[in-house]
């Protein structure tokens, strides 16, 4: 296949870096995204997203027209939808509605012979369904999962991999995972991928495709709810739980990650809850890494309770509030949970300290209640110190100003 232009639904973490990098390689890419205020910045040259070195590489790609951004889609040799696929509230069901959206745009512009990509992080079943999707909008045309490699219209899954912090890289460093609805969509989307990946791409079936990506989060989800989970039988245990799994980690083939004060971020926290929701019965381990990890914030919480219940004026500083270190990204942050929680709660004065991202931006973030300060005033002002993230600003505290304090360090920086 020819790939000279190629469009993107979705100009956000992941769908941004991998249209600007597809560009950086004499593709025409024409970006779309439904937020308009994002298509101006990417075409003036900037970005609306925090990720080392991106904004050299879309003010390259925009400076030498390869990158176009747009509300409205247009036709393309190939489609690479990189839209969210978030849960629905307390039911956790995989909410696909951005990806049919996306469908809704694009299959009036689908010609014979081009190919659809879903990179979205999605649960076992959906690029059938996205073909099922465009072939109600496009009886005219024959889909895959009905023809086969005959089909009009070549479907794959190729999930993203990528960690936020070391995206431009790692996109084009690691393996992807190739899942065709047919060996023929497969084998387009292998040449697609292999305009700009340098890991190896390995080819299999969509299902198995989507179910990977669901497997690598909760694999890591499971391996850090162990970590919290032996953090809190360590500290009734009186153990130093950061001693114990640097001991334990030791032997050959145990490779335990770090508990912190809960898991964060669109990935790790949501993915695992697609693969309960598509077993329920079954995916026991899973879901209860997920109440496990969930759990942790109310663990911090009562930690700090106890401790405030020991001072008549209680000042509790809260350091870091995004969902891990080095980034300005707070979804899903555990950090943010337990402050706001806090707040609610009037447990003592709130203080909080975040590096990272704007004063503004935390107004939003948070009710009224906290106040924000330096790492230095917020040390002078306390006599309760929570370390919640492991920013390199918290690092090298002087350790002699926090000698008269509870700390509670969620993250073993101490
Ligand atoms: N965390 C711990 N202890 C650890 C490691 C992480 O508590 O030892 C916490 C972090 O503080 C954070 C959360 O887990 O709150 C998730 O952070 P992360 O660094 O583990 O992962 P993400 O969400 O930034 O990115 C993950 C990655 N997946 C895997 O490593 C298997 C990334 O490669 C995926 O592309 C990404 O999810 C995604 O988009 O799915």
């Amino acid at each position: 296949m020819e790939f000279n232009t190629v469009s993107v639904l979705g100009l956000g973490y992941i769908g941004l870096p991998t249209a600007a990098i597809l560009a950086s390689r004499g593709v025409n890419v024409i970006g779309v995204d439904v937020n308009q205020q994002a298509v101006n910045t990417i075409n003036n040259g900037e970005v609306h997203i925090v990720e080392p070195d991106l904004d050299i590489v879309v003010r390259a790609a925009v400076a030498t027209g390869k990158l176009r951004a747009t509300t409205e889609p247009e036709a393309a040799d190939a489609y690479m939808v990189a839209v969210p696929t978030p849960f629905k509230g307390s039911s956790k069901e995989p909410d696909l509605s951005y990806i049919r959206q996306a469908a809704e745009a694009i299959a009036p512009l689908l010609s014979k012979g081009a190919l659809v990509v879903l990179e979205s992080t999605s649960p076992v079943g959906a690029t059938e369904q996205l073909c099922n999707w465009l072939q109600q909008w496009r009886p005219d045309l024959s889909f895959p999962h009905l023809a086969g490699d005959d089909a009009d219209i070549k479907i794959a899954h190729c999930p993203e991999r990528v960690l936020p912090g070391h995206v431009l890289q790692e996109l084009v460093s690691n393996d992807r995972v190739i899942g065709g609805i047919s060996p023929a969509c497969s084998a387009a989307a292998m040449q697609l991928y292999q305009l700009f990946v340098k890991g190896e791409c390995v080819i299999t079936n969509a299902r198995t495709a989507e179910m990977a990506k669901l497997t690598e989060n909760a694999f890591r989800d499971v391996n850090i709810a162990f970590a919290n989970e032996l953090s809190v039988l360590c500290e009734q245990l009186r153990i130093n739980v950061w001693e114990l799994i640097r001991l334990a980690n030791r032997h050959p083939r145990v490779n335990i990650l770090s508990p912190g004060p809960g898991v964060g971020g669109h990935c790790i926290a949501v993915d695992p809850w697609f693969i309960v929701h598509s077993c329920p019965e079954k995916a026991k381990l899973i879901h209860q890494a997920r109440l496990t990890n969930d759990g942790k914030p109310q663990h911090v919480i009562e930690q700090i309770k106890r401790a405030s219940s020991q001072f008549k004026n209680p000042v509790i500083a809260c350091l870091g509030l995004t969902f891990k270190a080095n980034i300005d990204d707070c979804r899903e942050s555990p950090a943010l949970d337990i402050v706001h929680r806090l707040i609610g709660d009037n447990s003592g004065q709130l203080i909080v300290v975040e590096p990272n991202v704007s004063a503004e931006k935390i107004d939003q973030l948070l009710p009224e209640g906290a106040e924000q300060m330096s790492a230095g005033q917020a040390l002078e002002a306390a006599n309760i110190v929570v370390l919640l993230v492991e920013h390199k600003e918290f690092l090298n505290l002087d350790r002699s100003r926090l000698m008269e304090k509870v700390v509670i360090d969620t993250r073993g920086i101490i």
